[in-house]
């Protein structure tokens, strides 16, 4: 028998390899050192700074589970979570912008690319020499994506793209665009293409105004008949399960990452409630303050356990998508719970930048919406269920 470590309840360090350890250390130092210095400034002025891809590259945080002979870290899937958690543990943009080019850009080239393209882009991916980005959502297909409108037509050698694809993250500063199309030359199915910067046809504006996840860039894939060779085809994938394939481990790694959010705002709160005193007394010496404190460490211990044992799952081979729903929704839910129940602690300080629980709560709101909203989570999670489909 023991004693209960509030940080650590139920030990989910003893779960974990030497190498996991090894590289959760790694990202938390990168991430406390590297990341947390800046992101006040880069989310007020909306800033994104290109170079992060690079550090993260330098520290082996890029394309974790693609082998190391493209570049990658060869590591499990729970490593790949535990990278995600401490990154966003400072920021949920920045978690974003590791995310979609290990999951979203490697992995599809990865899983379905030719060896010339695996070669060609996954070493410059893992380096962050090279930025990635996953074109899928379009101005009237979200929730939907079986309704996209973007086109591939053969041509003489290769195909000519039309479409257009919103709200992507890192595409004002991609350098490589993985995107999926509707291909008449395949009989209209959708396939994957990889799209240089700098083709004609192709631009990537910034889409402006966003107040939440600031420090990762969000733009548009503009695609005017955007003609490329036969060797832009992903060629080992056809049909949805193309991108659901990517989501699937995207989805995953935002199940911890968001859990890291909510930690740094857990631990905020507690340490704000015991050193903040009113009517004589600390906060964290009432039974409300208490009460949420206990919920807080209830929900991500809870969760993280939920995430590692998908994860082993994935590892072994064995998961299927269903269980990503469920940690996906569960995950942001508790999470954004958590960030908006800290922020409300801190009382007017929980609006301060300086406090950084409001940011952790606005960005949750994003993570929340993509890779699947809450609520089509429950729909896919509904139909496993049910066995009807009620979208
Ligand atoms: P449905 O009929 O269910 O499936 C079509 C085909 O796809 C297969 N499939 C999957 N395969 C692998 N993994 C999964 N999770 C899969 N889900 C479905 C399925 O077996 C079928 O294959 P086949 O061979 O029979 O054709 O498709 P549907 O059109 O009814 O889909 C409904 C629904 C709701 C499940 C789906 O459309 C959905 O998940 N919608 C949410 C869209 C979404 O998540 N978009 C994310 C865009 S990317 C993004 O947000 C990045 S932000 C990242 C960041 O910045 O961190
Ligand atoms: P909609 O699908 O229009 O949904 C609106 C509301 O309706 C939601 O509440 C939804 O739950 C609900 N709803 C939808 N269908 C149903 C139904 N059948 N029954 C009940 N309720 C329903 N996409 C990419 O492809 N690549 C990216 O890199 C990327 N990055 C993003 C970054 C940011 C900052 C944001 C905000 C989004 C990003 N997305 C990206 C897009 C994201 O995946 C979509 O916003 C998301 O899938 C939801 O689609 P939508 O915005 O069109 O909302």
């Amino acid at each position: 028998s023991g004693r209960l470590d509030w940080s650590d309840p139920f030990i989910l360090d003893d779960q974990l390899t030497t190498d996991e350890r090894l590289i959760r250390d790694s990202a938390r130092a990168f991430a406390q050192d590297r990341l947390q210095p800046r992101v006040i400034e880069a989310y007020a002025d909306e800033h994104t700074d290109p170079e992060i891809f690079r550090e993260m590259g330098a520290q082996g945080l890029l394309g974790v589970t693609v082998p190391e002979i493209y570049g990658g870290a060869e590591a499990s899937y729970v490593a790949y979570g535990l990278v995600a958690r401490e990154v966003e543990r400072v920021d949920s943009g920045y978690r974003s912008m590791m995310s979609v080019q290990s999951s979203l850009v490697m992995y599809p080239i990865f899983a379905y690319g030719s060896e010339d393209q695996k070669q060609r882009y996954l070493p410059r991916l893992a380096s962050g020499e090279l930025i990635g980005c996953f074109g899928l959502t379009e101005p009237d297909a979200g929730s939907d994506p079986g309704g996209m409108r973007t086109k591939a037509e053969r041509i003489d050698g290769g195909y000519r793209l039309s479409g257009t694809k919103t709200w992507i993250s890192n595409s004002p500063i991609a350098d490589i665009f993985v995107v999926w199309a509707k291909s008449t030359a395949h009989g209209g199915a959708i396939r994957g293409f990889v799209l240089e910067k700098g083709t004609k046809g192709l631009s990537a504006p910034k889409i402006g105004g966003k107040l939440s996840l600031r420090a990762s860039i969000t733009g548009m894939i503009n695609m005017d008949e955007v003609e490329v060779g036969e060797d832009a085809l992903l060629p080992n994938i056809e049909g949805l399960k193309g991108p659901f394939g990517c989501l699937n481990r995207a989805r995953y790694g935002i199940s911890w990452g968001v859990l890291g959010a909510a930690e740094y705002c857990f631990h905020a709160a507690r340490l704000y409630g015991l050193d903040r005193k009113q009517f004589g007394r600390p906060l964290a010496a009432t039974q409300l303050y208490q009460k949420k404190l206990a919920d807080m460490m209830t929900e991500i211990t809870l969760g993280l356990q939920a995430s590692l044992r998908v994860g082993r799952l994935m590892d072994e081979g064995r998961f299927a998508p269903d269980m990503i729903s469920l940690i996906k929704r569960n995950n942001c839910g508790k999470a954004l719970d958590i960030a908006r129940m800290s922020r409300d602690m801190h009382g007017g300080n929980g609006i301060s930048e300086e406090f950084q629980v409001i940011r952790h709560m606005i960005n949750l709101e994003t993570v929340n919406t993509y890779e699947g909203t809450h609520d089509v989570h429950a729909l896919i999670l509904g139909r496993a269920i049910t066995g009807i489909a009620a979208f």
